[in-house]
């Protein structure tokens, strides 16, 4: 691994912010390719973080700074990540569902798609049905993307669909699901367009959903 980026993954391990937004700047000035911080030094230093946790020698706190940190990180890569002047690709409600409030994939998917050339309407965390439908309704939304980090809160992304379908709206937008416990049995389950399992390749999907 290169060096500066083992001492991104390691200050994000240690939730130390400081200088992960040190070491991230450092990083893109040496000539290092953003995905290749974001994937190697960033992604993996929270599975890890996700690893340490399941063996009971990190608890909630630990996850929280480290999560921190990455966020701090995000921040930092975006600029590098965005495309300028891109024509818009449409427009995507992006949030995580009722009960859940992790954000950092969430946050992840959205500034690719943002990158790509997406208008994104990020709607946050715990996101009840009725705040995408809404979302659909009033704004001129083509894609509502879910994304759900625990098996309890999985069952939102159907609610959520079947709120589309229920206000007469779900015809008329795609749908998109993504996160560590989903998968593609799952996601055509529950009915939606299409599953991602990492940003990157939400980007291709949403892209796929649009060619009509
Ligand atoms: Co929590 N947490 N957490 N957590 N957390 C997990 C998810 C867990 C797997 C940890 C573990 O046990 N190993 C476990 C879930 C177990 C399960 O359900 N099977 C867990 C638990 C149990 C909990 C709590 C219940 C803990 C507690 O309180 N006892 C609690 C629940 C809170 C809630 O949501 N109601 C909780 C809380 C938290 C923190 C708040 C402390 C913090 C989140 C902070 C934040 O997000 N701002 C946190 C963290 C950091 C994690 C881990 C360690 C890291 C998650 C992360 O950010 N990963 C996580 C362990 C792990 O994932 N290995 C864990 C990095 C991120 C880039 O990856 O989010 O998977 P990910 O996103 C990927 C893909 O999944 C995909 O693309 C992304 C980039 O490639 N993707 C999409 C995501 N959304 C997508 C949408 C798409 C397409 C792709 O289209 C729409």
């Amino acid at each position: 691994m290169d060096p500066i980026i083992r001492e991104i993954y390691d200050a994000i391990l240690a939730g130390h912010s400081k200088i992960v937004e040190a070491k991230v700047p450092a990083a893109l000035g040496a000539g290092l390719a953003p995905q290749q911080i974001m994937e190697e030094g960033m992604i993996a230093a929270m599975a890890e973080v996700g690893r340490l946790f399941e063996e009971g020698e990190y608890f909630v706190p630990e996850m929280l700074i480290a999560a921190r940190a990455m966020q701090t990180g995000l921040v930092l890569l975006k600029p590098s990540l965005k495309k300028e002047n891109v024509p818009s690709a449409g427009k995507v409600a992006i949030g995580s569902v009722l009960g859940d409030l992790h954000d950092i994939g969430k946050n992840l998917v959205a500034m690719m798609l943002e990158g790509a050339g997406f208008e994104v309407l990020d709607l946050g965390t715990n996101v009840t049905s009725a705040k995408f439908v809404a979302a659909v309704t009033e704004k001129n939304v083509r894609i509502v993307a879910l994304s759900a980090l625990l098996t309890t809160t999985m069952s939102g992304m159907k609610a959520t669909i079947d709120a589309l379908a229920q206000a007469g709206v779900r015809s008329r937008i795609k749908v998109m699901v993504g996160g560590a416990p989903i998968t593609e049995t799952f996601a055509r389950q529950i009915g939606a367009d299409g599953y991602a399992p990492d940003a990157s390749r939400a980007v291709a999907l949403a892209k796929s959903l649009l060619v009509v």
